[in-house]
């Protein structure tokens, strides 16, 4: 056997495996719904297309609502998290050379986290190898068999070798471009879109944040963000064209752009340094309904999508395999299928709600090529209106924090 298995219900059977949830993808929604059925006594095998270095090699979120937080505790991974993680009780809105703080815990009584999701897979992906529950990386050719029938299998190869996972349920965690959601036909399916004119050019830095919250600058050049992972690395963000090429951005060019986009006071007190990853990240809103097909289920990027403007991308993989989990609990507890049939109504009215929240808010900070100078002037408006209203600031505030699951 190329891969061992931990766990009463992951059985040889004749050339294949079988257990009771095949796990389609190694990030936050596959390796947190893992945990949250192992917790309940359910088998579950991830199968990953990428190795574990490579998976931990991605630069991606920062911001945990407390939501996220919580079902981290749950599962037994929150130790790192709390020892290293920065609680933030607000943040700043830039804009007309002003920054305007938006004060989390007066607002709503919340807060949330920064704590890098590199750092969090990190963390599930130790606790998971800890407890002998079964991970496949570098599983390659992974295909779907009749999720739409009573007996589900996922093929897949691994070193070469053929391999077939015999299981009750297949839980598509394979983000955007996973194999999931394109396993489903057209038919089946309605999906909801919108592009933005532009991307998001991210840098890494081992330097001190400019600042001890994160600063959302809206100014006339185009959005920028000033965020961090620790106090001795930050994470920086230019708004650019969805276009752009990387190798048009060397250090300097991205330091410069960045100031540009401060305020003055701010833009002096940022301190440079040698990136150690830089990429550009396509802006989208993308939702794929329903989020359940006869058997399989997709949670996280292989559903939907959000501009990571609102910091809810992360955030809404972890609600969606919340449901999830409960759902199958159920399944497997009281044979009850209300749970899985409920869970795509249930999954979809919190991703809607972010979905709103995340357009909304990168419609009000980013700067838009073809926007009038009416709509400029729009945009300045609500942000004043923002600045000057504790309920506005208070409708800001419970969504960034997080709505309720
Ligand atoms: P993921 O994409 O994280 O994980 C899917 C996993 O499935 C991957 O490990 C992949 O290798 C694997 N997989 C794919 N196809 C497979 C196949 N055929 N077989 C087996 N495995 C397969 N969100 C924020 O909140 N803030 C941000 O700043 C932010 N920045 C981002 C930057 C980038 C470049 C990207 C792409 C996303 C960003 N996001 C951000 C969103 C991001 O954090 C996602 O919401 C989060 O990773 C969702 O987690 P998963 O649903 O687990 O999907
Ligand atoms: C990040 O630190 O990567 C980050 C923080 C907040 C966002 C998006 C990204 O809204």
């Amino acid at each position: 056997m190329l891969w061992q298995l931990a766990g009463k219900k992951n059985e040889l059977a004749g050339g294949s495996v079988r257990t009771q949830v095949a796990i389609i993808g190694s990030g936050p929604a596959g390796l947190l719904l893992g945990q949250l059925l192992h917790g309940a006594g359910i088998d579950a095998v991830i199968l990953e297309r990428q190795s574990r270095d490579y998976v931990l090699s991605r630069i991606r979120a920062g911001v945990l609502e407390d939501g996220t937080v919580r079902l981290l505790d749950a599962v037994g991974a929150g130790a790192r998290l709390h020892a290293e993680g920065l609680p933030h009780d607000g943040f700043e809105l830039l804009f007309g050379g002003r920054r305007h703080r938006i004060d989390l815990q007066r607002l709503t009584g919340r807060r949330v986290t920064i704590y890098g999701q590199t750092e969090m897979t990190r963390d599930l992906m130790d606790l998971r190898a800890s407890e002998g529950a079964a991970t496949v990386f570098e599983a390659k050719d992974v295909a779907l068999h009749d999720f739409d029938g009573s007996k589900p299998s996922v093929t897949f190869t691994k070193d070469g070798v053929a391999q077939r996972l015999d299981c009750e349920f297949i839980a598509g965690c394979d983000g955007y471009h996973g194999i999931s959601r394109a396993s489903v036909p057209g038919s089946a399916m309605q999906i909801f879109e919108r592009g933005y004119p532009f991307g998001w050019l991210g840098i890494l830095a081992d330097v001190p944040p400019v600042s001890h919250e994160l600063i959302y600058a809206g100014e006339e050049r185009g959005f920028a963000l000033c965020s961090m992972r620790s106090q001795s690395r930050s994470r920086y963000y230019v708004q650019c064209a969805a276009d752009e090429d990387i190798a048009n951005w060397p250090d300097e060019r991205f330091w410069d752009e960045l100031r540009l986009r401060l305020d003055p006071a701010t833009a002096e007190a940022l301190v440079t340094g040698p990136s150690i990853e830089k990429s550009i990240a396509p802006l989208r809103s993308f939702v794929a309904e329903p989020m359940r097909f006869g058997r399989l289920f997709l949670a996280g990027d292989a559903a939907h999508i959000v501009p990571p403007t609102g910091a809810k991308g992360l955030n809404l993989a972890a609600s969606d395999v919340h449901y999830l989990s409960q759902a199958l609990i159920d399944y497997f507890g009281e044979r009850s299928s209300a749970g899985i049939d409920a869970y795509s109504a249930k999954a979809l009215a919190r991703v809607w709600k972010a979905e709103r929240f995340s357009w909304w808010l990168t419609s009000l900070m980013h700067h838009f090529p073809q926007d009038s100078a009416f709509g400029r002037r729009i945009q300045r408006a609500e942000l004043d209106y923002l600045a000057g209203s504790d309920h506005a600031m208070a409708a800001l505030a419970e969504n960034y924090v997080g709505l309720p699951y």
